[in-house]
């Protein structure tokens, strides 16, 4: 499934900006559902390295408006991207049908419990340290063994909560706390990631390092290099690919899955 980044931030390193009015948004979505977006990941708060952090009734004022524009829009499933319990029950309430925590339930103690409580599927993404100083020398042992062991360790928790073990998704988080070497790893390593048994999604689009194997292009001109790692995501299992360009990923994912079932079924 091809997922469409739309971000209500005015700081986000792609599209921030350009969402934030509720009337542009809601084109936005249609228009990524007509080019084949199965779902909608809908943020208020930037967590790109560096970006300040935003306080909860900043995000819902930001978030609401257009959720709820979004909402009227378009049918497909809406996640909304936030680690605050009180902005993701608020989503919820808006029309949310998944919550996005970039955190895994660990910046809020009651994210997964409200998850739970409401059944809606939950995305636990690995991230090491927060936004503001992530990209600080990031070290591992062995990034996909030790992102393997915390996604696993997360999906327990969030059983532990009583979310629904198809209910919950696992995502490497791929730029968060991490440098070239580990993003290409975890990329590489993907299927020791699918074997932990919960869907699996990736967020490659436009990121930096796509821009750093291209010399340092800067995010519109990331889309072919975008292309490749979608591809060879889904070709190690990823399931739901959170993506900026619909139209071109759809493509992409459409032949890259058709050749991985023909593999897999030779
Ligand atoms: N990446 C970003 C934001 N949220 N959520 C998940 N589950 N996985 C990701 O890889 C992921 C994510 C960063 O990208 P973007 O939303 O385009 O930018 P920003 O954080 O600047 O808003």
């Amino acid at each position: 499934m091809v997922v469409g980044i739309l971000n209500a931030t005015p700081d986000s390193f792609s599209d921030g900006g350009r969402h934030l009015d509720p009337a542009r948004a809601a084109a936005a979505a249609a228009a990524m559902v007509a080019a084949g977006a199965g779902m909608l990941d809908v943020g208020a708060e930037s967590t790109r390295p560096g970006a300040t952090p935003v306080g909860a009734a900043e995000e819902r004022r930001r978030l609401l408006p257009v959720l709820r524009a979004v909402r009227r829009a378009v049918a497909v499933p809406l996640s909304v991207d936030t680690m605050k319990a009180s902005v993701a029950e608020a989503a919820l309430d808006a029309g949310a049908d998944v919550i996005n925590d970039v955190t895994a339930g660990r910046f809020d103690r009651r994210m997964l419990p409200l998850c739970a409580q409401a059944a809606v599927p939950v995305v636990l993404m690995h991230m090491r340290g927060t936004p503001a100083g992530m990209q600080r020398a990031p070290r591992y042992r062995d990034v996909v063994e030790e992102v393997a062991g915390f996604l696993g360790r997360r999906a327990a928790a969030a059983r532990t909560a009583g979310i629904a073990p198809d209910a919950i998704v696992l995502d490497p988080g791929i730029g968060f706390g991490k440098t070239l070497a580990h993003n290409l790893a975890l990329l590489a390593g993907l299927p020791r990631l699918a074997a932990l048994g919960h869907p699996v999604l990736v967020g490659v689009s436009r990121k930096g390092f796509v821009g750093q194997l291209l010399g340092g292009v800067p995010p519109e001109a990331r889309v072919y290099g975008t292309a490749a790692a979608v591809a060879l995501a889904v070709a190690g299992g990823a399931r739901l690919l959170r993506v900026h360009d619909v139209a071109e990923m759809r493509q992409v994912v459409a032949v890259a899955d058709a050749i991985a079932r023909a593999g897999a079924s030779a």
